[in-house]
């Protein structure tokens, strides 16, 4: 059974600022675009905002490359406006989760760039260096975002290691002193009142130090192989919880390709002192086929469903889990997993109920709320992500059709969930009155947060009830979870109870009417509490992209 814990009721807002609101109408969202909007957010009902990095940044990454570690971005505001937002969240009785981008610094970081001035300066060794092989790079390894993972430096004839871009070198936790600058990093933001971190890619800081080739071109099996969950990986968390995070009322969730069913307990274990949760992609990548992202296969639900029952089941006892469905890494969750054009308003909202009635700490990303899509930029100049601009250079290179490819990065574009919030009906949806960094989707006129403000059968009107909802159950929160009709491929049905109360939820997650068949169904047992579609009846009748939340006596 599970101690009651602040953190474990969360419903976390995730915010990516440079897109949630501009102040000041240069363009890019802001601090103080937050801080206008925070009665809007606590209006919601949500308990936590997960802030996406605010660092000082060159951008190439938009900021999970961090050139100061205890810094605002000066595009974004400055330590007091941050002062204030903080106070501002904790007036509303939030609190504020931080990105803690450590596997990897900006290349303009003064650490990095005292490490590349000389082979003996003592910054030298908080990054990997090597020599080359045969003219080449030490080892085979490619980067997540396209390329070889070792960019060559002149000065020293040496190479770097860089996971992600050659902009992201990679810092050598071996190093116990960039273990101790971590560490005291976390502290100054606990010491500003800070009450957690998201600990981005926090599965890859230890590395294989023999660096072996890959051999293959399997990324997933590259991840697996040689990038995630090396040797010393609990090691190094043990230390930073025992060191700093043990001393605080914080949260802390850890980020990483390479997490699964059969490690997550490492780092979450209650008996671990590492992390309170992680996230997994288990079903986020889904959509991805033997080619990866850029080779996207259709969801499958009824592996959708094993897949939640699972870590479910793994997490239950002695761990703890992360609900979400979309975040600024992935294509928007209603065209993902819903139908976003002829049952766009339906799939939204069965979405919100099936995020906010499972086991775990839920984390909603800002837009989803009103249901916002993916988005189709008519040419790759309009895209601004490094992942997308990687893939589209290598699909160049292989020499595909690149009209074809454009279907895919409109299918599978980090920016779909990057373009500006969409606020109003206004120029550039409210957004900004200058030109925004990425383009607003132009389906911001009919769908924003004034218009569904004033629609109480609106994707935003559902959100509120259901967090509310949540709210007022903690068996939705802490409860126990059975799947039931685990063979349907559509039908997503489980039980949740406690002591006290007994819940059965079922969504129909596909475009067809149907009648779902539950043998020991009796309507005086059970009652209606809540559904995503008018005029529901107390009955398996299910429209397309109908939830159902019954009580029963
Ligand atoms: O984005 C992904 C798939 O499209 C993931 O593989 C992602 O690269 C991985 O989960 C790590 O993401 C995190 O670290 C990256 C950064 O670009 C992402 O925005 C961040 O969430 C490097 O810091
Ligand atoms: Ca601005």
């Amino acid at each position: 059974s599970q101690a009651r814990t602040w953190w474990k009721e969360g419903i976390v807002y995730q915010i990516y600022p440079r897109s949630f609101n501009d102040s000041n109408d240069d363009g890019i969202g802001d601090l103080q675009g937050i801080i206008q909007k925070l009665d809007y957010i606590a209006s919601l009902g949500v308990t936590i905002i997960w802030l996406c990095p605010v660092y000082p940044s060159p951008n190439d990454d938009n900021g999970y490359d961090i050139s100061d570690y205890r810094g605002i971005m000066p595009e974004f505001g400055t330590m007091e406006k941050f002062d204030q937002l903080l106070e501002g969240i904790h007036k509303r009785g939030m609190r504020l989760v931080m990105d803690l981008v450590a596997n990897h610094s900006s290349d303009e970081h003064h650490w990095f760039k005292e490490a590349q001035s000389s082979k003996d300066n003592p910054y030298r060794d908080y990054y990997f260096w090597k020599p080359g092989k045969m003219n080449g790079p030490p080892n085979d390894w490619p980067s997540f975002f396209g390329g070889n993972a070792w960019e060559y430096d002149e000065l020293s004839d040496e190479y770097y290691l860089h996971l992600f871009t050659r902009k992201q070198p990679d810092l050598n936790w071996e190093n116990p002193q960039v273990r101790k600058e971590i560490q005291e990093v976390i502290r100054y933001w606990f010491e500003k009142g800070v009450d957690g971190f998201r600990m981005d890619v926090i599965s890859v800081i230890s590395k294989d130090l023999d660096f072996p080739d890959a051999k293959t071109d399997d990324f997933g099996s590259i991840i697996n192989n040689n990038y995630a969950n090396g040797s010393r990986i609990h090691e190094f968390l043990q230390e930073m919880n025992r060191e700093v995070l043990s001393k605080y009322d914080i949260m802390t969730v850890g980020e990483g390709p390479g997490i699964s069913l059969d490690n997550a307990l490492d780092y979450v274990g209650a008996d671990r002192e590492e992390l309170n949760m992680v996230f997994h992609f288990d079903h986020m990548f889904m959509d991805c086929g033997p080619g990866g992202k850029y080779d996207p296969v259709p969801v499958d639900f009824q592996r959708f469903k094993e897949i939640f029952s699972d870590w479910d089941s793994l997490l239950s006892d002695g761990g703890w889990g992360s609900i979400f469905l979309g975040n600024h890494d992935f294509s928007r969750l209603v065209s993902k997993f819903g139908n976003d054009s002829a049952y766009w308003q339906e799939s939204a909202k069965l979405f919100a109920a099936l995020l906010l009635s499972l086991r775990g700490t839920v984390y909603i990303y800002q837009g989803d709320e009103i249901g916002m899509t993916n988005v189709a930029f008519s040419s790759i100049d309009e895209y601004n992500d490094v992942e997308t601009l990687g893939n589209w250079k290598e699909a160049e290179e292989r020499g595909e059709d690149m009209d074809q490819f454009m279907h895919l990065v409109h299918l599978q574009s980090r920016d779909n969930a990057r373009t500006p919030m969409q606020w109003s009906d206004k120029s550039n949806a409210g957004f900004t009155q200058g030109k925004p960094w990425l383009g607003v989707n132009p389906n911001y006129v009919d769908i924003n947060v004034d218009l569904q403000e004033t629609d109480p059968g609106s994707v935003l009107h559902f959100y509120r009830r259901m967090i509310a909802f949540r709210k007022e159950n903690p068996v939705l929160v802490y409860g126990n979870y059975q799947q039931l009709d685990r063979g349907h491929s559509t039908i997503y049905a489980y039980r949740r109870w406690d002591d006290l109360s007994d819940f059965l939820v079922v969504h129909n997650c596909s475009d067809q009417s149907l009648v779902w068949d539950l043998e020991d169904w009796n309507a005086r047992d059970f009652q209606l509490e809540l559904s995503n579609v008018e005029g529901a009846t107390n009955d398996l009748h299910f429209q397309p992209w109908q939830s159902k939340i019954f009580r029963k006596f």
